[in-house]
């Protein structure tokens, strides 16, 4: 089965071929627009990025929409993490945001919203969320995005391993969702 990747995103990319590969999926990747994301939850948007994605192409097609929600800032960025400040200043921000709150203030989860459409215009979809603080400084090169600054039992995600990350993340817990939901997907086709 072959599913065309319906991100832009370079670390998604990485993950997405750690998660579907060994459940036997080929993965491929094509010049795809980037549709606007008027979602307004994760689930919504990663539909709006599978959907165009397969128009496009005419093969499955599977998106992930994600990101990370901050206690302290009522659930910010959410939904709008990719957008929540310039490239390249996004984590500073968090953490300027964050400044003098004490650690048990600092809780946080990221939400992972996976979503495979068909040609024929069925749909799968299935949702990880994992939860842990947002540390004192970035920490660790591994990962992207707020990887360096979302830390669980003293280190961040920058900080693990890629197995590390993915067997408690929310990409992790979403795609092993993901495969239980296709195989059942499969097996009724
Ligand atoms: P696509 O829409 O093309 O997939 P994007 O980066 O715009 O790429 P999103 O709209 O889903 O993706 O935004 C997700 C944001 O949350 C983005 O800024 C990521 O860096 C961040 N994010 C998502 N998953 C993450 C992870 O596993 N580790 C660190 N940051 C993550």
């Amino acid at each position: 089965m072959k599913f065309v990747i319906a991100t832009h995103n370079q670390g998604k990319i990485v993950e997405f071929k750690r998660m579907l590969e060994p459940m036997g999926i080929e993965v491929v990747s094509a010049e795809l627009s980037e549709p606007e994301e008027t979602g307004k939850s994760f689930a919504e948007n990663a539909f709006i990025k599978a959907e165009a994605a397969c128009r496009e192409t005419g093969l499955p097609a599977v998106a992930d929409d994600s990101g990370l929600c901050v206690d302290f800032l009522d659930g910010a960025p959410g939904i709008y993490s990719a957008r929540f400040a310039e490239p390249g200043k996004r984590r500073l921000t968090v953490l300027e945001k964050l400044q003098g709150v004490p650690i048990e203030q600092r809780g946080a989860h990221f939400v992972s919203a996976v979503c495979a459409v068909f040609p024929d215009g069925d749909k799968i979809e299935a949702e990880g969320k994992c939860f842990g603080t947002i540390a004192f400084e970035s920490r660790g090169e591994n990962g992207f995005g707020y990887d360096s600054i979302f830390e669980q039992e003293g280190r961040t995600f920058g900080e693990m391993s890629d197995e590390e990350k993915d067997a408690r993340s929310h990409r992790g817990f979403a795609f092993q969702a993901f495969e239980e939901k296709l195989r059942k997907y499969l097996q009724g086709k």
